[in-house]
Formats: C-alpha cells, structure tokens, sequence
C-alpha cells in the first residue's frame, strides 16, 4: 500500500469508529444495567456503557450483587480513575436516576455516582452522590452538599435522585427513604469558567484514586448494581369535587351507598377523556352494580360552566380511609392517550348516628 491507500483505509477506519460509536452511545430511556445479561469479566458495551477513563478493570463481576449475581467492578488502579459513563442524548426535566454501591471493605475507598463532563483527565461530577467508604458517609452534592448519613464499606447502599431541571431541585432516597426533599441542584447546562460550556449529558459512575506523594496509592474497587435512569412522568393536576355541589364533604364510612365524585373539565382537560378503568379512589376502582355490570359513571355538567363533567360513583364501604392525607384524598387514573392525572379534595367522615 501506498501512502494515500494507508491514508484512505485510515479515513475508512475513523468513519467506521464514529459510526460505531454513535450506535453505541444511543442510550435510550428508561435504562437497565444490562450487568446480569454479560459474561463476568467481560465489558457490558451492549446495553450502552462506555469509558471515559480507565484504571485496570470496569467489568461485570459475578463476586458481589445487589440483585441477580452480577454488578459493575470499577477499580481505578494505576490510574486516577475509573470512570464509565451512559451517554443520554436528550435528559428530560424530570428524571429519576437510582444505583446500589458497594465500596469493597479491603480495597475501596470511595464511589460517585451521577453527572460528569466529557474530559476524561477530569473527574468532576455534578448532582452526584458520593459513598465514602473511607470516611463513612454518604452525601449529596447538587448545588449545595447535603449529608445523608453513615455508610460502612463492605455493605450496599441504595441511592437514588428524582431530578427536576425545571424547579432546579431533587429528592433524594437512600435504601428507598425518602433522605431529603427540594435540594437545590446544578442546571444541566450551563458555563464554568474553566471547563467553558458544560452539558450534563453523561451520568455514570466513578472510582477515583487517592493520590499521595506524587502517586497514586490505592486501588480503589467500588461495585455497582441495579442502575435505572428513567424519565418521571409527572401527573397532571386536575379538578375534582367529592359529593358535588356539596361542602363539608362528610362520608359515612358505613354506608351501603354510593359516594359520587366529579372529574370537572376545563378548556385545558376534557373528562370525557378519562380512561374510567384506570380511575382510583382510596384504593378502589369505579363502582359496578346490577346485573348487567353498569359502571357507575355518566358524563354530566356537575357545575354549570358548559364543560361536560365526568361524574363517577365509588362504594362507600370499600373505600379505604386509612389513605386520607390531612383529610384529603386523592383520585388518580389516566386518559385514554394515557396522560397520568391527579384531583385532590377534601373528605370528612361521619360516624353513624
Ligand atoms: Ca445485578
Ligand atoms: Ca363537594
Ligand atoms: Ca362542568
């Protein structure tokens, strides 16, 4: 071959590895792990997961797991980092993303989860939290740090973040408890004045070295296990009112009867919309009666304003009180395009006379 053969297999080859690197980082939502499909030992490439920068393993390991047999083994060692990464191609403003760690009691110090750059001699990392094995906590780091309490290496932790890049805020759950509620966190786009424009794109994990007298010191062997990334489907807030026309809207739990509640339409919902299947109240589902299996539901204008209202009658005696919040309840379902909605009102119970 000549020089321009070698040049032009060359341009073949890159265009080859740009096809294949797109194909591999279309990480689509919701995301599983994907660790219990791949060979230990081997690097799960098929459900997404690429290398930013990379210390002597990132493998599927069958030693340790949260769920299944399997997790992800990160070990930085000799170098500063481990990191792999998911590439998501478009973050939604509501987004839920959940990892179990697992700092190993021997040779692991610490494991970050969450949002980085693209730079792999950085290991900077935004809406992160970190399980320090070493120093036995975990925290939190948005657009302030917030503890989250003890950590002992050796032991899996469940962490999880619901994310809303439009309220700026996350809740936070550690071993599936709510830890915190609207911490303050970083936009997903945004300028820093070293890194320039940064787009938080990449979420993954990481296993970073500690580095002393000009080296790096440990191996670092962090497992990782049960990762989701999802988009949260926020449900649409509608109007609602128990017992029509009506107010207080006393109940009386013994009751053989029926309690009627409207779903009220308005120029941005329409009733007639609602997939009367899917309804729920206090944990039941539209009354059905008689013999033929009338569901008690009809459509009607409960208010007066011109919109056809959607009214629904629930078996009183069915209904479970126990789930009333602050003397509110709340009547869930979705449309038939399956938007998720929600109503809440006020109910007040009354003991039989
Ligand atoms: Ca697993
Ligand atoms: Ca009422
Ligand atoms: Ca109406």
């Amino acid at each position: 071959m000549d020089k321009g053969e070698v040049a032009f297999l060359l341009v073949l080859l890159m265009v080859a590895a740009l096809a294949l690197s797109v194909t591999a980082s279309a990480a689509t939502l919701p995301l599983d792990d994907g660790f219990e499909a791949v060979a230990a030992g081997a690097y799960p490439v098929e459900s997404g997961w690429l290398t930013l920068s990379s210390g002597k393993s990132a493998w599927v390991s069958d030693e340790v797991a949260y769920s299944g047999s399997k997790s992800f083994r990160l070990d930085c060692w000799p170098w500063s980092a481990s990191t792999e990464y998911l590439h998501l191609e478009e973050v939604p403003d509501r987004f839920s993303y959940q990892a179990s760690v697992y700092v190993d009691p021997r040779h692991g110090l610490v494991g970050l989860v969450g949002f980085m750059d693209g730079s792999p001699d950085q290991s900077v990392m935004w809406n992160y939290f970190r399980v320090d094995g070493g120093a036995r906590f975990i925290a939190f780091y948005g657009a302030t740090t917030v503890d989250l309490g003890p950590y002992i290496p050796g032991t899996w932790c469940a962490v999880r973040a619901d994310l809303d890049y439009q309220a700026l805020t996350a809740d936070l759950w550690v071993d599936g408890e709510l830890a915190a509620l609207g911490v303050p966190i970083t936009p997903k786009e945004f300028h820093d004045a070293a890194l320039g424009e940064v787009a938080l794109d990449k979420w993954g994990l990481n296993s970073t070295n500690r580095y002393e007298y000009r080296s790096f010191v440990f191996s670092n062997v962090v497992y990782y296990d049960d990762v989701r990334l999802e988009a949260v489907e926020s449900a649409l807030t509608v109007d609602i009112d128990i017992k029509p026309g009506s107010y207080p809207n006393s109940v009386n739990p013994r009751s053989r009867g029926l309690v009627p509640v409207a779903v009220l339409s308005s120029d941005s919902f329409d009733a007639a919309e609602v997939d009367i299947e899917t309804v729920s109240l206090l944990g039941v589902g539209v009354a059905v009666r008689g013999r033929n299996g009338r569901v008690m539901a009809h459509e009607e204008d409960v208010d007066g304003d011109g919109w056809l209202d959607l009214l629904l009658h629930f078996e009183t005696r069915q209904l479970d009180f126990g789930q009333l919040e602050d003397g509110w309840a709340v009547l869930t379902g979705a449309t038939y395009d399956g938007v998720q909605f929600e109503g809440w009102d006020e109910v007040r119970l009354r003991s039989r006379r």
